[in-house]
């Protein structure tokens, strides 16, 4: 295969993020990988919770946790630097081999600065706030004048010194997120003197090139939405340029998460971050941001619909799929099915480490570690899979009860809801819960894995050749080291109407043949 490299690798075995064909994977090991993620909550990332917080997160066997690092923490004075939090996380995951992405909690956290260090929060004359149309400051650094910037750079760009000291040899962090949520609640940019002169310049070429559109300023070219265009521009030059001094130092693969413009949500700055990677700015954002290599939706939704919307909108030539964030529920757990589809990079739930004391949250970790452990042992060729296209899956959603999937010379037919045995009803119905999901990954033409939850699978063959298709064999069974151990056949009432699927989530291998 011919790979382009998107972030640059020193090392054979130095994490990347690269391109094949229009397909994005993460390479680590020097093989794909997906990212089955799972996320700490954010006051856990302290030597003193992870015994408590690991065993929550391992609990549904990912292969990546992801953990923050506080900025106040990190440069508790300025040009300081505490590794004591990122070295506990790195050790932790080391010794129970997992690897980890770090999420830089720096000028941005949910819209905001909290995780801004001390010594800058008190001294706003040298590292000032955006100040709304009222000229009040509010609780966000400018992205508009160079000391913040620059602060901002020195400590990411140590944190990136420390992890290649670390970890340039064994790459136990693979990815780091620059910032969290970035954009600004509070104002829909900065009003700020500097922010102003800016503002009013022209509007830079490469933002227009991206755009197709005519030089002007900002609101020449932009109209009523230039505040908000002017802010996402401000954003992402601001977090790339930070990016690309951490990767100057140690060229890990390094995204941007997104809290996304929910349906009917409109006010920027009020509704959602202005300035962050949001669907109506993400051309801007793309314009200017090279060093980023990928940017990642949280999705605190569980309408199946507004879910896939939402993916279907990041996914695109210049971008993978990766919920970076998801609520951590039950019915979230489909979803993953959606980015696997998309053959997208990765999924990780968020906020793991409750303690598991309410229903609701032991049906959370039994939903989506039944996701990870069914792929945990095929991880390499799911990843391998999903590179090449050979992956395809499906989420019930409310009245698309009947859904297929296209392989060429044959189509898979899926039913949600269906009885377990005998013919379907004439109308499908969903599935009691509608939480159902299906997954086909395909070997060889003849041969694909299957699994499923509430769901039936029917392999037509649609070639017009003159041959019918059957099933050659339908095997129950597992991969040990890469092996396919079949443990029994199916067949008689186990096939006759279909493979049917209910709630155990297990694979099957099925090969096809013709008559
Ligand atoms: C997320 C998380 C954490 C219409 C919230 C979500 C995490 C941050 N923010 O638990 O704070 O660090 O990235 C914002 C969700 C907005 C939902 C709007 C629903």
């Amino acid at each position: 295969a011919v790979f382009t490299l998107v972030s640059p690798a020193f090392a054979e075995d130095m994490p990347a993020f690269v391109k094949q064909g229009d397909r994005f994977t993460l390479m680590v090991d020097g093989k794909p990988f997906f990212m089955m993620a799972t996320q700490l909550h954010n006051s856990s990332a302290w030597p003193t919770q992870l015994d408590k917080a690991w065993p929550a997160a391992l609990a549904l066997s990912p292969n990546v946790i992801q953990a923050p690092v506080y900025w106040e923490q990190f440069e508790p004075r300025p040009g300081v630097y505490d590794t004591t939090n990122v070295d506990a996380l790195i050790a932790k995951a080391r010794a129970t081999h997992v690897r980890l992405t770090l999420l830089w909690f720096g000028t941005w956290k949910n819209g905001e600065m909290h995780y801004v260090p001390e010594w800058m929060q008190a001294d706003r004359k040298t590292y000032p706030r955006m100040l709304n149309e009222r000229d009040e400051p509010v609780s966000v650094l400018s992205p508009n004048v160079r000391s913040n910037v620059e602060a901002d750079k020195r400590a990411f760009a140590a944190l990136m010194r420390h992890l290649k000291k670390v970890d340039g040899e064994q790459h136990t962090v693979i990815v780091v997120q620059v910032e969290n949520e970035p954009g600004a609640i509070g104002s829909v940019r900065d009003f700020g003197a500097e922010a102003q002169s800016q503002f009013n310049g022209a509007v830079p070429q490469a933002v227009l090139d991206k755009l197709s559109l005519k030089p002007g300023t900002w609101r020449e070219v932009f109209g009523p939405d230039a505040d908000e265009a002017f802010g996402a521009w401000s954003t992402a030059r601001y977090i790339n340029e930070v990016a690309a001094a951490g990767k100057a130092v140690y060229p890990l693969p390094l995204y941007v998460n997104t809290w996304l413009r929910y349906k009917d949500k409109k006010y920027p700055g009020i509704d959602y971050p202005s300035g962050g990677a949001t669907f109506n700015v993400f051309d801007i954002w793309r314009s200017v941001s090279p060093a980023i290599d990928f940017i990642g939706t949280d999705i605190y939704t569980s309408d199946a619909g507004e879910y896939r919307k939402v993916l279907d909108q990041y996914a695109r030539a210049d971008n993978p799929s990766w919920v970076s964030e998801t609520g951590f529920d039950a019915n979230t757990a489909p979803f993953l099915y959606y980015v696997l589809d998309r053959g997208g990079v990765g999924f990780s739930t968020f906020g793991i480490d409750n303690v598991a004391t309410s229903e609701a949250h032991l049906a959370a970790a039994k939903a989506h570690g039944d996701n990870y452990t069914l792929l945990a042992p095929i991880q390499d060729l799911l990843g391998q899979a999903l590179l090449d296209k050979r992956v395809k899956a499906s989420v019930e959603e409310p009245g698309r009860g009947r859904q297929s999937l296209d392989f060429g010379a044959w189509q898979v037919d899926l039913s949600y809801g269906p009885p377990p045995w005998g013919e379907l009803p004439a109308i499908v119905p969903n599935s009691k819960d509608g939480l159902g999901r299906a997954l086909v990954i395909q070997l060889d033409e003849a041969t694909y894995l299957i699994s499923g939850v509430d769901v039936r699978f029917e392999f037509k063959r649609v070639t017009k050749d003159g041959l019918y298709g059957r099933l050659a064999r339908v095997e129950e069974g597992a991969y040990d080291k890469g092996v396919w151990k079949p443990t029994r056949w199916l067949n008689g009432d186990e096939t006759d109407y279909g493979i049917n699927f209910r709630k155990d989530q297990k694979l099957l291998r099925v090969t096809l043949g013709t008559y």
